[in-house]
């Protein structure tokens, strides 16, 4: 920290924004070009960048378009795909985190442990890892749902004498050449790092426990052309990104029908055959048996090809357990393996990953057991009993169709309109109203009937244990947009503190 807004830690701030990868930054962007600096950005590790920081995997890239997946306030020209790589969209992060002067708001290695509101003086008081109190009147919880990863349990992992890690903390030291590789599940993480390190491995054994609808990759570049048109006529830039942003949109009546997403794997099912060259048994491993849609459909032209290499393997079998140098499957194989790769994906249900996390609302209530039977919220952002505290990407507000960012910059301009409607109001803060927060969730879940999210016969991680979809927003996201352009003050409970002690 240089200095900066955080110099008196006696203070009240006037936001914290927890969490510096999109939507943290976008928040804080939005607040400095609203003149509003008296804010700080915790994060916990020392960087900005979020799920681009960590996820470092070989391969690793976006699968929504350069153009959609950026900030609509801090245009970028000269992307040079249609489909960005890590490495451009973690520059970009960080240009974009020079550009607006972040770095004096943000804290690193601050990473927040509890958070108490204090009903008298209406603040909110949060505690930091290293022991450390800081007080704000708006927190904006910023951490993201794809952050905390999934490591199986399996039988025996503690045997094995080789090395083992996840896709999102990749070990960079460690040279695959020449080695015998195992990798753990086919999601989105996997299917784009096996591609690149297939060629480099000795042998690569690819368990699958469900396979992906994985449909092509348009992998075209921009020409000059394009990138001097996109920085000389920024109207022709936002021509393009409206067609990107309507192509997106569209795929939404596919998912509220899943006889119409049915139709359309019989085109993704022949993609499959062309690409493991005909081969009829292979497709028929890598072939869904659920609908399009119902997990996250991915995108790769060499995805599949890669299963058509001598040296690679597609596992069907379930594991059974590690050994010191491999895996049994349970129709009692065993291979050997010099590392195990889990692309096993992310705790995504806030009750798991933010059962250390003590947040305390009005009158003592514990958000983890305001959420026991599942994480609600009003539009995702607020919560019932946690005044003045905000969520990006809260429950029910990420996307299977298109830019989250589209959904964080909604967010971001919700929250400023309930504060400025809070002082407007000269209240001390604002808490949804539970009768409406429980209204708004029934019909979320009303909405998620019938979709290829709720019923397209898989299980997601959109859903949580019992099956709730805890995570997908049911719709078009122009109407999340349209709906979230001004608070709701009907919705709210605008408290003032003074008031209420006289
Ligand atoms: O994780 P996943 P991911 N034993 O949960 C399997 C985003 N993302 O890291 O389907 C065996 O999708 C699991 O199997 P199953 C994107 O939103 C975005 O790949 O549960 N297998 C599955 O195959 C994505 O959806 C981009 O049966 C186990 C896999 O592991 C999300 O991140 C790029 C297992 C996990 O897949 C997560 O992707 C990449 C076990 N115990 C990722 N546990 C963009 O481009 C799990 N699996 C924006």
């Amino acid at each position: 920290m240089n200095g900066g807004p955080s110099s008196d830690a006696s203070r009240v701030l006037e936001m914290v924004i927890i969490g510096a990868g999109f939507g943290g930054l976008g928040m804080a962007i939005r607040m400095l070009q609203e003149g509003r600096k008296d804010f700080l950005l915790l994060e916990k590790a020392d960087d900005v960048g979020g799920t681009w920081r960590e996820n470092s995997y070989p391969g690793a890239a976006c699968d929504v378009q350069s153009h959609m997946y950026s900030f609509s306030f801090a245009p970028k020209t000269d992307w040079s795909k249609r489909y960005a790589e890590r490495p451009e969209i973690y520059n970009y992060i960080q240009e974009t985190t020079e550009k607006f002067g972040l770095r004096q708001y943000l804290k690193f290695n601050a990473e927040v442990v509890g958070a108490q509101f204090d009903e008298q003086n209406a603040f909110w008081t949060l505690n930091l890892k290293d022991g450390s109190v800081l007080t704000t009147k708006f927190v904006v919880l910023a951490s993201g749902p794809l952050h905390v990863p999934q490591i199986p349990n399996y039988k025996g992992m503690e045997k094995f004498k080789g090395k083992i890690f996840h896709s999102a903390q990749w070990d960079h030291s460690y040279d695959l050449t020449g080695k015998k590789v195992a990798s753990i599940g086919t999601g989105g993480s996997a299917i784009q790092y096996i591609p690149e390190i297939a060629p480099l491995v000795k042998q690569l054994d690819v368990y699958q426990r469900t396979p992906a609808w994985v449909i092509p990759r348009d992998e075209r570049k921009y020409g000059n052309f394009d990138k001097a048109l996109f920085e000389k006529v920024p109207f022709a830039r936002q021509i393009h990104r409206a067609r990107l942003y309507w192509s997106n949109e569209s795929r939404v009546m596919p998912i509220f029908h899943p006889k119409i997403m049915e139709t359309a794997q019989k085109a993704i099912e022949l993609f499959i055959r062309y690409q493991v060259k005909g081969d009829k048994a292979l497709a028929k491993k890598l072939t869904p048996n659920y609908v399009m849609g119902c997990k996250r459909i991915l995108i790769s032209n060499k995805y599949y090809p890669t299963f058509t290499r001598k040296n690679v393997d597609l596992i069907l079998d379930s594991i059974q357990e590690f050994t010191e140098t491999g895996i049994i499957t349970r129709d009692g194989t065993h291979r050997e393996a010099d590392c195990v790769v889990l692309g096993t994906g992310f705790i995504v249900d806030p009750r798991i990953y933010m059962k250390d996390f003590p947040c305390t609302g009005l009158n003592g209530r514990e958000l983890m057991n305001d959420w026991k039977d599942g994480a609600e919220a009003f539009y995702g952002i607020s919560v019932a009993g946690y005044p003045n505290l905000f969520q990006l990407v809260g429950p029910n507000t990420a996307l299977g169709h298109n830019s989250i960012i589209f959904m964080i910059e909604a967010q971001a301009n919700y929250i400023l309109d309930a504060i400025k409607t809070v002082e407007k109001k000269k209240a001390d803060y604002l808490d949804v109203k539970p009768d409406v927060q429980a209204e708004f969730n029934d019909n979320v879940q009303k909405k998620l009937k019938g979709t290829v999210w709720q019923n397209g016969g898989c299980v997601s991680w959109y859903q949580q244990a019992d099956g709730k979809n805890f995570t997908i927003w049911p719709g078009y996201t122009w109407r999340y947009w349209m709906e979230t352009r001004k608070i709701k003050p009907s919705a709210y409970n605008f408290v003032k503190v003074k008031a209420k002690q006289a």
